[in-house]
């Protein structure tokens, strides 16, 4: 019965979030983990985004608290949102609430990694290392596919 459970439940989350990616169909193992990675090409010495599908699968509440990388200056998570005057601005967030059985999405035009002060171009096909930092779990360290993408999170950031 706890097995048919486990089963119903994975189901639900591939038909609610694997939808597609390449990064996306590892097994589920952990229980706190991310799926369909990918950070935007660019060039050193410019800044870009990465984006990712983070879950929770278990009892527990967590929150993001921070990433990093080696491949740049620094790495801020940032929430995209439209103002009042319809102008999209990003605002840098101390942590991401992670609910008990939930998932957020890191995509453009809402949360995502803001990577700062690339020391390397990145360029499409390439990878590159981000780790994860979390109140409560343990640091995860994700392979990140690099890829064009056409989205503009961060191309107008004047840190
Ligand atoms: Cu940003």
């Amino acid at each position: 019965m706890k097995k048919a459970l486990a089963i119903l439940s994975l189901g639900i989350f591939f038909l609610s979030a694997c939808a597609s990616g390449p990064a996306g169909h590892v097994a589920h193992t952990d229980e706190i983990g991310a799926h369909d990675y990918w950070a935007r090409s660019a060039l050193k010495g410019g800044n870009t985004a990465i984006y990712l599908f983070l879950y929770n699968q278990t009892a527990e509440a967590d929150a993001l608290i921070g990433a990093s990388t080696d491949v740049a200056e620094a790495v801020e998570v940032h929430l995209s949102q439209m103002d009042a005057n319809d102008v999209m601005s990003m605002t840098k967030q101390e942590s991401v609430e992670l609910p008990a059985q939930g998932e957020v999405e890191f995509a453009p035009g809402g949360y995502h990694f803001m990577v700062l002060g690339l020391k390397q171009d990145l360029k499409a096909g390439a990878e590159i290392t981000l780790t994860l930092h979390f109140k409560h779990h343990a640091d995860i360290t994700l392979t990140v596919p690099v890829m064009d993408g056409t989205d503009t999170d961060g191309m107008d950031m004047n840190h």
